[in-house]
């Protein structure tokens, strides 16, 4: 299985550690396409290393050669809303995991989005029984 993970990077890598978290996780199912979103900033691609149409063209593609999305958003980013928005129209199954906080409500327009399998998490084991119920009942 493919499976394409969103996260924010411009949008601020405050979570980069979940999401590290997340993609190990999803190892265990399937190749992760966007491996470099977890990673920190010793491993993964350097942000000047690529164009953006680079990593625009070959996002889009991946998205387009994928089986599921799993997409963490918890810190907003224009980029994860953009992908969002591409796999509904490629009709992928996607698993949106958000950790509500004080401050923090989820846009309405993924909290109010059907197509979107949105589910709450405190820690990350309740962030990993919900993919494991999403890709084995895709809910
Ligand atoms: C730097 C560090 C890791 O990767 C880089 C190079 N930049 C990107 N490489 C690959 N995908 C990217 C990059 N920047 C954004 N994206 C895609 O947009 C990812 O798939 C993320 O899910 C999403 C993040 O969007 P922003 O708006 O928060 O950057």
């Amino acid at each position: 299985m493919k499976i394409y993970f969103c996260g924010s990077i411009r949008g601020g890598r405050q979570d980069q550690e979940m999401y590290a978290k997340i993609v190990n996780h999803l190892k265990k199912h399937g190749d992760v396409l966007t491996e470099h979103v977890a990673m920190g900033p010793m491993l993964g691609l350097k942000e000047k290393d690529v164009s953006d149409q680079m990593i625009y063209d070959t996002d889009t593609n991946w998205l387009r050669e994928s089986d599921v999305v799993v997409a963490e958003v918890t810190t907003p980013s224009i980029g994860v809303g953009y992908e969002l928005g591409i796999a509904e129209t490629f009709k992928k199954p996607i698993l949106c995991l958000f950790r509500p906080g004080k401050e923090r409500r989820l846009s309405a327009m993924v909290s109010g989005n059907k197509w979107l399998l949105v589910k709450e998490y405190k820690g990350v084991q309740e962030a990993f029984k919900h993919i494991d119920d999403f890709l084995a009942n895709g809910r």
